[in-house]
């Protein structure tokens, strides 16, 4: 079958076989029809014909192209104001009980227009894109009633028409309970039914919740999570991150993509999540930004065979930050995740984190979701503090 692209002479990453992250010279990869069809030694590849685009990678490094797989992109407003009384001496849990934390930006967000929102959110997602980034998971859970999470979760959509990227969608109506609520008549009357619109509506690819004291209980998310299973939707949580409350076995009872942050994760939250195959999403940018001191037991969680992730966790309020490639960057020298972990982390374990196997490797039939790198060793993206030296970003086979 004649190529639509060739790209010719790449240090190629593959993120397959029994050394992913091993970086071979002088490789060939073609792509049709937006997939790869080909990735491998020049003498293999199919020849190109009159319409075939060829592209000398002059021996760049070429990788999948990024996965953010925990994001909050979509959101109105700064907490600029809140981190400056942060920084001052409150902790971000007194900020959150008086009313300041989520609550400020879910208050900002409701206010906030759909094209607004879009106005808002557009800039953080070009930053994402121009770190080398092509698939982005963005939640809802800065509404906290109907019509504003389904707003959020259109918005997410609407960025992936607007530019060119996958965006994959996650129910997050279980962040925090909205001020003047009772957590169990939210969870009942407001959450799991608005869960239900958007999922009819199509907007909604897994569902997510946050399970900590100054959010919901191990029982409010598995009310939530029986729904996203009679629904078919697959479930994600923020589990044991500013303390233990058995996120982790829950999420694993339910057969959960992933579990994030981890940072009070315990011996038992490990074996259920390795027993379930639960990816673990490790995300620096709210550690480093809360200044946590407990560091999620990355040996252990390695040697129960768990798969790690890396995501921005893109959000106001613990992680404002747009660059996936400074994640990297953190969960090495905060966290100990050497650079091939990082860099699986935001590719095939992002994906697997997404239930996705059509991208975040090199391989024909996947997505050709490419980037092309100003280096030639993989360890330069974790490497530099959130600089990546991108060339070029491919998605779906085309060049943007
Ligand atoms: N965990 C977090 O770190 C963010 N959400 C969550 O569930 C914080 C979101 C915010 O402060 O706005
Ligand atoms: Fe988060």
């Amino acid at each position: 079958m004649t190529p639509d692209l060739l790209i010719t002479d790449a240090r190629l990453v593959r993120l397959r076989g029994p050394d992913p992250c091993a970086a071979i010279a002088a490789q060939t990869v073609a792509v049709r029809g937006g997939k790869i069809t080909f990735a491998g030694d020049a003498d293999g590849a199919p020849a190109a014909g009159a319409h075939t685009q060829i592209w000398p990678a002059e021996g760049r490094l070429l990788t999948p192209g990024l996965i953010d797989c925990h994001t909050h992109l979509v959101y109105a407003g700064s907490r600029a104001a809140e981190f400056a009384k942060r920084m001052a001496g409150a902790s971000y849990a007194e900020i959150a009980a008086s009313g300041g934390g989520i609550m400020n930006t879910v208050a900002a967000t409701r206010a906030a227009s759909e094209d607004e929102l879009i106005a808002q959110s557009l800039p953080r997602l070009d930053r994402m894109l121009a770190h080398g980034v092509t698939t982005v998971e963005i939640k809802s859970g800065y509404g906290l009633d109907l019509e504003t999470e389904l707003k959020i979760l259109r918005c997410a959509r609407r960025l992936g028409e607007l530019r060119r990227v996958r965006i994959i969608t996650t129910f997050l109506g279980a962040h925090t309970t909205p001020k003047g609520a009772e957590a169990d008549a939210y969870i009942d009357d407001v959450c799991i039914p608005a869960l239900r619109t958007a999922a009819m509506q199509g907007l909604v690819d897994a569902v997510d919740g946050f399970c900590e004291t100054i959010a919901f209980t191990p029982g409010q998310i598995a009310r939530v999570f029986a729904t996203a299973q009679a629904l078919g939707l697959p479930v994600k949580l923020h589990a044991e991150q500013l303390s233990n409350q058995a996120g982790a076995e829950l999420a694993a009872q339910f057969g959960a993509l992933s579990a994030d942050h981890l940072e009070h994760v315990s011996a038992d939250g490990i074996a259920a999540m390795a027993a379930a195959g639960t990816v673990a999403v490790l995300l620096p940018g709210a550690f480093y930004a809360l200044r946590e001191t407990i560091k999620p037991p990355v040996a252990q969680l390695r040697a129960a065979g768990v798969s790690l992730a890396v995501a921005s966790d893109s959000n106001p309020g613990t992680s404002p930050m747009t660059s996936l490639p400074l994640a990297m960057n953190m969960a090495a020298i905060l966290f100990g995740l050497t650079t091939e972990e990082t860099l699986q982390g935001v590719t095939r374990n992002a994906a697997r984190a997404l239930g996705r196997h059509d991208i975040g490797a090199i391989a024909p039939g996947l997505s050709a979701d490419l980037c092309l790198w100003d280096c030639t060793d993989p360890a330069e993206l974790t490497y530099r503090i959130g600089d990546p030296p991108l060339h070029a970003r491919i998605f779906e086979g085309q060049a943007c």
